[in-house]
């Protein structure tokens, strides 16, 4: 294994020995041999003789000068340790490191023609030696030299302060960030870009100078971006009362980036899909995950930058806190339901199936061998589920007022989760003591939750109790604070009134709940808009399923209820299939879709979520043992029979909701969303006339979205026109690796027979790359992980492709390598022939003495499982 594997706990957290409060970089550029010159004020913390120790990876170290004098030091285990240096001194160091080489996409590497730096978590560190943690925060000043025709861009944090020419075809900038920052916040860009250029001007009055850098020739595909970064700035102010502290803010797209984006104090680096749109090739999708992507970073600047953590396992106190802010901010402007239900699908799929298995851990972990592993949907997306839960249980003025006073306490510092959750207690006077283990429990608790309804005394009762099953991390659960949100009916659907409608505070193990007044048995609307990140257990009579389908007020119910009923229908089938016999579907259901489908009422976008059946890897997560084959087969003859029985009906909706020409409107969106629903029933059927309705589809289109609707259709129908579809786009995008990727997306997803052969061959299609981690994702990432069917093929060909291409990617790019492995690790919830199969492929991999730190975490927890 390369580098030290050892385990790093949450409670042996120490304040530094030293603290840095300043750093003069001197930067300059070349391919294979950046030199770096690190001024720093080092001063001493406390009352100790302890050594220097600074963090160092892969860097040549060349000179080291305390006050200005040679002294000695040793390099132990990828630090750089000084003995005796004085309380307060001038710390001088020289390195060398080799951006061109380093695929890991980790520190300064180059993207294209373009040097790039990426350091949260503990990059910085491959760039010079530091005290690479995040509480130790100093001014940074940056002056970086390059080749002035090949990089006539040098961006760096702050202001740019001054610049000059050389004689020998070099040139300088030089920058000041005047807010104190932890390394992991630098960043550095040089390149030849365009620019797209704007200002906002804040509620203080300030005008901010905004600048996207995108390569050359994309500026057409920039605009989005920038009225993006626009909204959130302006969205920030009216929502949140934070203004934008500096006067300029950078944002830079690059090809070659290991996640979305990051947000580096005033110069924010993005992976290129998330700033470049046009309608030619950008889908709904697309622009919608911009907004959302640049706002998230935006909101940073406060929730993460000004205030930021205190250790990495406190990582959740500013991506859970933003990402709640960004789902807030994509509610505010667009649909609140459709929002919640995008949401809620990836905590009841993805984030449930983590928390179930080996890699299981709380919102803030307690023990990490490599941090890059904790960039989870745990940490992000459960982790704004309970900051969503703070703000249901304190509501909107309390939480503003919690946040209002967690910004004023704690503005410059980096802190802890315990201190976000006081300032909440402390500004509600709402006590917080058992919400608390929410950060400290990993594992989806269950609410079991039973009803009795007394006539004679005119009284339901609601009896719930909780509890949190065993997590590989941890054995022993506890009780939480659950806000259970619900609201009553009459058997007719209709509403009961507020006083029925109502947030529980969910305490105890058990506890039961009363309701007076009434004359009939009423029909409950449990966990509305997801109040908790829970399982739910409620024996639910379709009958009330159907009520709350077509008459609950919260467009979120109604779409939860269609799951539910589903739900059970896709349990008995699974279930039937495995005992070899048909599956079936009542006709009462289909009717219900049909209504569904034709409702003029509701939002387009809500009827489209209602009627797509859940993938095979949600569904998955409705069994313990997960039967690949049921699963596909269910689903299968769930959409065939809805898409035979409407088949009408699909026509006609789509012929209705059919748009001429793209406009990016909230109502044209839905629409497009719904007619491609309707287009992938349609393909189902397949015979003459439908294939001409979703060729025409595909030949009319004059947008990405429509486009790839045609083809989606076409391949989930496996339709005869699909072949002509996929050479006429790849003959039009072959030389856009991001348009590619939906190219490549699509056949990773193929339900046919020889589609992992496919995906081999296309290994070596021009516009893949291995060292591109969007075309990884796109083609490897979709194929293990959202093809269950045929990466789970009996035979193990899925696993052992699978484990190749992480032997290939464990040198050059761990940290992808190490996202892409997660569908192998969960082989406990596989028959025993999968389970021997990946186990075998995992034992591979760990045999190799070289496995990165990243899958090494991993593997051996889930072997040790
Ligand atoms: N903070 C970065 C993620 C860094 C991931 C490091 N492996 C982007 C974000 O969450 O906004
Ligand atoms: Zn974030």
């Amino acid at each position: 294994m390369t580098g030290i594997a050892k385990e790093k706990y949450r409670l042996a957290y120490k304040t530094p020995d030293f603290v840095i409060e300043q750093i003069d970089l001197d930067i300059s550029l070349n391919e294979t041999c950046t030199q770096v010159t690190a001024t720093s004020l080092v001063k001493r913390q406390g009352d100790h003789k302890n050594s220097l120790v600074l963090d160092g990876e892969e860097l040549t170290l060349i000179s080291v000068l305390v006050d200005k004098n040679a002294v000695s030091y040793r390099i132990e285990n990828n630090q750089l340790c000084i003995d005796n240096v004085p309380d307060s001194f001038e710390l001088k160091i020289e390195t060398q490191i080799n951006p061109a080489a380093n695929s890991a996409l980790e520190g300064l590497y180059k993207s294209g023609n373009a040097f790039c730096t990426q350091c949260e978590a503990e990059g910085f560190r491959r760039i010079t030696y530091y005290l690479d943690r995040p509480d130790v925060l100093a001014r940074f000043t940056t002056r970086i030299t390059a080749d002035k025709a090949a990089y006539p861009i040098l961006l760096s944090n702050g202001n740019r302060i001054a610049a000059g020419d050389n004689t020998d075809g070099t040139h300088w900038v030089q920058w000041r960030d005047p807010f104190p920052k932890p390394c992991y916040l630098f960043a550095l860009v040089a390149g030849d870009f365009d620019v797209l250029k704007d200002t906002f001007t804040t509620k203080s009055g300030r005008t901010v100078q905004l600048e996207l850098f995108v390569d050359k020739g994309n500026l057409n595909r920039s605009y989005h971006a920038m009225s993006s970064l626009k909204k959130s700035m302006a969205w920030d102010e009216q929502r949140f009362g934070l203004e934008y502290d500096l006067d300029i803010y950078m944002i830079v797209a690059v090809d070659f980036f290991n996640m979305g984006a990051m947000e580096n104090k005033g110069l924010n680096i993005f992976n290129a899909k998330f700033v470049l749109a046009n309608s030619e090739s950008a889908t709904d999708t697309d622009y919608f995950d911009i907004e959302r992507v640049i706002g998230h970073e935006y909101f940073h600047n406060w929730t993460g930058n000004r205030i930021t953590c205190r250790d990495w396992f406190q990582l959740s106190l500013k991506e859970g806190l933003t990402v709640f802010r960004d789902q807030e901010f994509s509610s505010d402007l667009g649909s609140r339901a459709i929002n919640r239900i995008r949401n809620v699908k990836i905590i009841r799929g993805p984030q449930f199936a983590e928390d179930a298995g080996p890699m299981s851990h709380p919102i803030r972990p307690d023990v990490v061998m490599e941090m890059n592993n904790f960039y989870t949907l745990t940490v992000y997306e459960k982790g704004s589920e309970v900051i969503r839960m703070l703000h249901t249980i304190l509501g909107e003025e309390r939480f503003q007022a919690g946040m209002r006073l967690y910004v004023s306490r704690h503005d410059g510092q980096a802190v802890t989760c315990d201190d976000f959750v006081q300032a909440m207690q402390d500004a509600s006077g709402i006590d917080l003591t058992r919400f608390r283990q929410w950060y400290a429990q990993s594992g989806t608790p269950v609410l079991n939750v039973t009803d009795e309804f007394d006539a004679a005394n005119q009284k339901y009762i609601l009896h719930v109790k909780q509890h949190t099953p065993p997590t590989a991390d941890q054995k022993e659960k506890s009780v939480l604070h659950i806000p259970l949100s619900l609201a009553l009916y009459d058997q007719k659907g209709g509403y009961l009134g507020d006083q029925y409608d109502q947030v529980i505070n969910i305490c105890q193990d058990q506890q039961s709940i009363e309701f007076n007044g009434m004359t009939e048995k009423p029909v409950v609307a449990l966990l509305q808009d997801f109040s908790a990140p829970v399982k739910l257990e409620f024996d639910y009579a379709d009958q009330d399923l159907l009520v709350l389908m077509q008459h609950s007020r919260s467009a979120f119910t109604r779409w939860d209820a269609a799951q539910t009923l589903l739900n059970k229908y896709i349990r008995m089938n699974v279930e039937r299939v495995r005992n070899l016999q048909k599956p079936e579907l009542p006709a009462a259901l289909v009717d219900v879709f049909a209504e569904i489908l034709r409702d003029q009422t509701l939002d387009k976008s809500l009827i489209a979520e209602m009627m797509r059946i859940p993938s095979e890897t949600s569904m998955a997560e409705l069994f313990d043992e997960i039967d690949v084959d049921a699963i596909h087969e269910v689903r299968c003859f769930i959409e065939q029979s809805i898409a035979t029985q409407l088949h009408d009906v699909f026509v006609e909706v789509y012929q209705q909701n059919k748009t001429i020409q793209y406009q990016l409107t909230q109502t044209d969106i839905a629409k497009r969303d719904l007619v491609s629903v309707c287009l992938a029933y349609i393909a189902l059927n397949g015979n003459e006339a439908d294939q001409q309705i979703v060729s025409a589809h595909f030949h009319s289109a004059d947008n990405m979205t429509d486009v790839l609707a045609a083809m989606q259709a076409a391949k989930q129908g496996q339709l005869p026109v699909l072949q002509e579809m996929m050479h006429a786009f790849e003959a039009k995008w072959q030389h856009d690796g991001l348009v590619m990727d939906n190219w490549f997306r699509l056949q990773a997803t193929s339900p046919a027979a020889d589609c992992l052969d496919v995906v081999k061959s296309l290994l070596k299609h021009p516009s893949f790359s291995m060292q591109n981690p969007n075309r990884l994702r796109a083609l490897i990432g979709t194929f293990s992980a959202a093809n269950p069917y045929r990466f789970h093929a009996i035979d193990g060909s899925g696993y052992t492709f699978l484990r190749e291409m992480l032997d290939e990617l464990n040198h050059s790019n761990p940290q992808v390598a190490s996202r892409l492995i997660t569908p192998l690790l969960q082989f406990k919830r596989f028959d025993p022939t999968r389970q021997s199969l990946m186990k075998q492929e995992l034992k591979r991999l760990s045999a190799r003495p070289d496995l990165s730190r990243d899958l090494f975490e991993k593997v051996s927890k889930a072997l040790a499982q």
